[in-house]
């Protein structure tokens, strides 16, 4: 059978990483902080303050094993799993009709300020929809892509949207450019890993359901929006059917993001107009926690890794590439490799900070015996295999992602030119390589004695 949120909760469950609230939460002003705290469990919320009827689901993915999970495998094979299917492609597929079609809501039956988004952090604006995929369209071309976009609830059928200049923003343009307001459909609510092909990074042109399809290993079923020819997944829990008028702004933001600050292109953005709503009966309303390793970050860390790892895997023609980990914070990456020759580890470290992702900021490259997945092991060979005065090498002048305030920013947000500049370091903390057995020898770790043989749970 497909997989879908519904398939996925029963996955939660039965590992035993879901736990079920059941007294009153405030979506408000209660949920945000229980969402920040649960950072091993899925958390579902069975009784929302102020949103009758309502049920919902947040942190599901809460960390990486819950990603494994999701995937079907163990979290340190998910990053090379989806680096290898980001060149595959299964078409979506349309059908007829499909459970997101089982209620029709329109008018003053919809109402945003009785649905369970929450307010994430203090400094929010208000409640926003974080888990919104924003489907679009391209009117030249036909194309449709899919991408994440935060949404301000501004009023019962009214959100603001913020799209930095990709994609949608792109296409925006266009259709600004006729004076033409732009249709959206927006899913609420689907297995993690359409939000994950949602957050990749693909070529323009790209539709990100052909990658969901490549994930999944199948086509992804889709139905036909009611209000425009937008497709979009026939068993998601929600669809927003909505426009985008031309040239119209509104303020937007502050709101609590990725790197754990509130900087994030506040000003005056579009604004989203709903004109209709479909859904399960009974839906599952999906809430996204952001700040840093929380789910939000999930979808970003999976993703990027992915395409720092493919971007890398080349460097010098071939590299024995065992894994990428973007740490903390999201501007910095873990890379493990096996160095075959002096220097070899600082190249790729550099092709990492000028991949097609702005965040990489801080590089650590590691040999295959510091797990990084395991922090303190990368903590621990910053300290224990590096020379800095050789092996950190700062370069200055380099663009930054705009949501970084440690760089200066030269042009403000609201605007497709908003950027910040600064320095970006590479710390290569790997061993001397293989062909100076030597050098190489002084750096090989302890292991215990009876290691691997001995385990403490036989003496407990
Ligand atoms: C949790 C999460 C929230 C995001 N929020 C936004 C957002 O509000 N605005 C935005 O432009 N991009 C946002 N993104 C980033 C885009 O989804 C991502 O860069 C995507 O690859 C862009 O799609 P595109 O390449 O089709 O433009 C978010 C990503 C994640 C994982
Ligand atoms: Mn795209």
């Amino acid at each position: 059978m497909s997989q879908n949120m519904r398939t996925w909760i029963e996955t939660l469950e039965k590992s035993g990483n879901l736990l079920h609230i059941e007294k009153p939460v405030d979506p408000r002003s209660q949920m945000g902080s229980l969402l920040y705290q649960s950072r091993d469990k899925a958390l579902m919320f069975h009784n929302l303050t102020g949103c009758p009827g309502w049920t919902s689901i947040g942190n599901s993915p809460a960390n990486l094993d819950h990603v494994g999970l999701a995937f079907g495998m163990t979290k340190e094979e998910v990053v090379p799993f989806v680096a290898q299917k980001l060149s595959e492609r299964i078409p979506w597929k349309k059908v007829e009709t499909g459970p997101v079609k089982e209620v029709v809501l329109s008018g003053d039956e919809i109402d945003l300020n009785k649905w369970p988004a929450h307010q994430a952090g203090t400094k929010d604006a208000g409640p926003v929809i974080g888990s919104g995929l924003v489907f679009t369209k391209d009117p030249d071309t036909g194309i449709q892509n899919v991408s994440f976009h935060r949404l301000q609830v501004q009023g019962p059928r009214q959100t603001g949207i913020l799209m930095v200049p990709r994609h949608t923003r792109m296409i925006y343009s266009k259709y600004e450019e006729r004076d033409m307001a732009m249709p959206v459909s927006i899913m609420i609510g689907h297995h993690p890993l359409y939000y994950m092909a949602a957050a990749m990074t693909a070529p323009f042109g790209v539709d990100e359901m052909d990658i969901a399809g490549a994930l999944m290993g199948e086509p992804v079923n889709m139905v036909k929006s009611e209000n425009s020819d937008i497709y979009v997944p026939a068993d998601a829990e929600i669809i927003i059917e909505a426009h985008i008028p031309p040239h119209q702004r509104h303020p937007e933001g502050p709101f609590s993001e990725f790197q754990d600050y509130y900087v994030a292109g506040r000003g005056m953005n579009p604004i989203v107009v709903i004109d209709k709503v479909t859904t399960r009966r009974n839906p599952i309303f999906k809430n996204i926690q952001n700040g840093s390793e929380t789910e939000g970050c999930l979808f970003h860390k999976v993703p990027f890794g992915a395409s720092i790892y493919n971007h890398i895997k080349s460097v010098g023609g071939y590299v024995d590439l065992r894994n990428v980990l973007v740490l903390p914070g999201i501007f910095g990456v873990a890379i493990q490799m096996v160095p075959r020759f002096a220097g070899e580890a600082k190249n790729v470290g550099l092709a990492a900070l000028s991949c097609p992702i702005l965040h990489p900021k801080v590089v650590v490259v590691v040999d295959p015996d510091v797990n990084i997945f395991d922090y303190w092991q990368v903590l621990w060979a910053i300290s224990a295999r590096t020379n800095p005065s050789k092996d950190m090498s700062i370069i200055d002048g380099l663009r930054y992602h705009p949501m970084d305030p440690n760089g200066d920013e030269l042009v403000p947000p609201g605007t497709a030119n908003w950027q910040r500049v600064g320095g970006k370091i590479v710390i290569d903390a790997t061993k001397p390589p293989h062909c100076f057995p030597e050098e190489e020898e002084e750096f090989e770790r302890i292991r215990p004695v009876g290691d691997g043989v001995v385990f403490l749970k036989d003496f407990l």
